[in-house]
């Protein structure tokens, strides 16, 4: 396996079903490798030096504290899109409005759109735990001879042609779908290569796993509080362990592998709950039910369908193996 490359896979995986150019796809990927290639290097570094670790000193559209190494992927990513002539738009979870970018050639009309968040759970930089990156590819939608639309952006998550993240863990691994599974690769770094680890990623049929803060239990709706009892009851193959990261990159890619759910609900304090629909939930619901599973909002609502009315809006989320999923939005249904 360990000689397979991401860029052969590419080049095999779309005589199989992806429906966009090889080139194309190799492009989106050339520009990415390369980005999460310098953020690997940066986040490795990062109990080095200052420059590093710690806040940039400013507060981000989200009302964040931004991280230096949020700016600095932020940066990676754009610079790295913007020179390879295959993508016209971005926006990205650290940029208030969305960032066009103009072809470089004049005969290669760049149509695709990138949706982004450059570093997520950046809160985990400074104390060594995973953090990621995660993607998502459109489309344009506007035509190519007009100006790009926020329209180009606010696409349903059901039409993303490709979704990924990079996880940046104990090993750096990209893990990505084009519609057609879902594939991880294993970043080599003494030879700067992803190679392929984990062929066809599917949620273990029997999960063991729920994730969620549970910090905030006071603040959950009584649906979500009757789930997580119905997780530590004993029962079949419960109690669940608890395990969650705060990372959602690194909490997907650990339930995905062991079998596991991962549920960032509405709170009395964030009725919207607290992830970002473009950034976070569509790419990893896209991956979800590659893998064989299930995202909603909780009440039955399918992530992929919702029709999205801002670049930064939030929603509940719930992912994981299907039945889980399901388990837990009865419990909302008869509860809340
Ligand atoms: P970020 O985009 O500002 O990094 O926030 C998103 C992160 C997710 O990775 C994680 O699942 C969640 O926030 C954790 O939030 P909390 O600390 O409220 O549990
Ligand atoms: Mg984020």
């Amino acid at each position: 396996m360990k000689d397979y490359t991401l860029g052969e896979f590419l080049i095999e995986e779309n005589r199989e079903g992806f429906s966009h150019s090889t080139e194309a796809l190799l492009r989106l990927f050339s520009s990415i490798k390369l980005a999460s290639k310098a953020i690997h290097k940066e986040v490795n570094k990062a109990g080095l030096t200052k420059e590093i670790i710690g806040g940039s000193g400013i507060t981000n559209v989200q009302g964040e504290k931004q991280q230096k190494l949020d700016d600095f992927a932020h940066r990676a990513f754009i610079e790295s899109f913007k020179s390879r002539n295959v993508v016209c738009g971005i926006a990205s979870e650290e940029s208030k409005d969305f960032i066009v970018i103009k072809g470089k050639q004049e005969n290669i009309k760049n149509q695709y759109i990138v949706l982004i968040d450059p570093l997520d759970g950046s809160s985990n930089i400074d104390v060594n735990v995973s953090i990621g990156t995660i993607f998502s590819v459109y489309l344009r939608k506007s035509s190519i001879r007009n100006n790009l639309t926020i329209e180009d952006f606010l696409q349903k998550g059901n039409q993303q042609i490709l979704a990924g993240y990079i996880i940046y863990g104990s090993s750096t691994i990209l893990v990505y779908s084009t519609g057609n599974g879902v594939h991880g690769f294993t970043l080599d770094p003494s030879v700067g290569t992803f190679y392929l680890s984990h062929y066809n990623l599917r949620f273990p049929k029997t999960e063991k796993i729920y994730s969620i803060n549970e910090g905030n239990y006071a603040k959950f709706p009584s649906g979500i509080r009757k789930f997580i009892r119905y997780c530590q009851e004993k029962k079949g193959n419960r109690p669940y362990t608890a395990r969650y990261i705060g990372s959602l990159v690194g909490d997907f890619h650990r339930n995905l592998i062991q079998g596991g759910i991962y549920i960032y609900p509405k709170t009395a304090s964030s009725p919207e709950g607290k992830l970002r629909l473009l950034y976070e939930c569509n790419p990893m619901a896209f991956l979800s039910e590659q893998a064989g599973g299930k995202a909603s909002d909780g009440k039955k609502k399918r992530i992929l369908d919702i029709v999205p009315t801002e670049l930064h809006q939030r929603t509940p989320f719930v992912c994981g193996p299907t039945e889980i999923v399901s388990k837990l939005e009865e419990f909302m249904v008869n509860y809340e």
